[in-house]
């Protein structure tokens, strides 16, 4: 691949290269964001030319995409051979990944941990050398119970500055779960481990954007060409 210029082309470059792990007969985990909107698309096409899969999907938004570009759809009932998903950020040693800024994080959890090979697909803006260096730019974001919400937010005031995600007209976002998300801004992190046991084990809280030790490849656009990283 010759070079890149912007990051629409990256992500498009990433997620035709993500396209190319996938094999006739195999279950695939669509994630959900602008970058896996391209990879469905991606997939779309090779199903178009023959390809013979069958999909799940993390979010409505993503099951209505696959559906209009001709993949065939099926619920989550066991282990899948792939999940290809974006993120907002990656550490490029460890894979280790944020997740949910497009507030899908937990669907997108279950469908990457059921999977054998989980690849993440990003452009080079989201590529960090450690991880907790994304926290000065961008939330974790977390998805909790919406009954009682503000005692949650409190529990969460430990890690440092959480906020309800409101949408554009003004109301509390809603996922497809109908949970809230919180966004936890300027993360006090010692250890991103700890954290994510801490946030898993905190009562109200459903999931969380730390994708730890779960990708097993990453494959970015950048300027130079696309870059394939597997997990150390
Ligand atoms: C959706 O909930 C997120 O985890 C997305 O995977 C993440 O926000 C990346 O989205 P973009 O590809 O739109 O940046």
């Amino acid at each position: 691949v010759g070079a890149i210029l912007n990051p629409e082309e990256m992500k498009r470059a990433a997620a035709q290269a993500a396209a190319d792990y996938v094999e006739n007969g195999m279950t695939v985990g669509l994630g959900s964001g602008s970058t896996s909107q391209e990879f469905v698309r991606a997939l779309g096409a090779r199903v178009g030319a023959g390809l013979e899969i069958t999909a799940v999907a993390s979010s409505t938004y993503t099951a209505d995409l696959a559906r209009k570009v001709g993949i065939l759809l099926k619920d989550l009932t066991g282990s899948i051979d792939i999940a290809i998903d974006g993120a907002d950020a990656v550490d490029t040693t460890t894979l280790g990944a944020i997740k949910g800024l497009g507030g899908a994080l937990t669907r997108e959890r279950i469908v990457a941990s059921a999977a054998r090979t989980f690849i993440i697909i990003v452009d080079e803006r989201k590529l960090f050398n450690n991880l907790s260096d994304s926290l000065t730019r961008i939330p974790i974001p977390i998805a909790i119970v919406p009954f009682g919400w503000p005692v949650t937010q409190e529990s969460l005031r430990e890690y440092g500055r959480p906020e309800l995600r409101m949408t554009s007209q003004g109301s509390p976002y809603r996922t497809d779960d109908q949970n809230l998300i919180i966004d936890l801004y300027d993360a006090r992190v010692e250890s991103l481990d700890n954290l994510a046991a801490d946030l898993k084990a905190m009562t109200g809280v459903v999931d969380h954007g730390l994708f730890l030790d779960l990708a097993t490849h990453a494959v970015a656009g950048t300027a130079r060409g696309i870059v394939e990283l597997t997990a150390d």
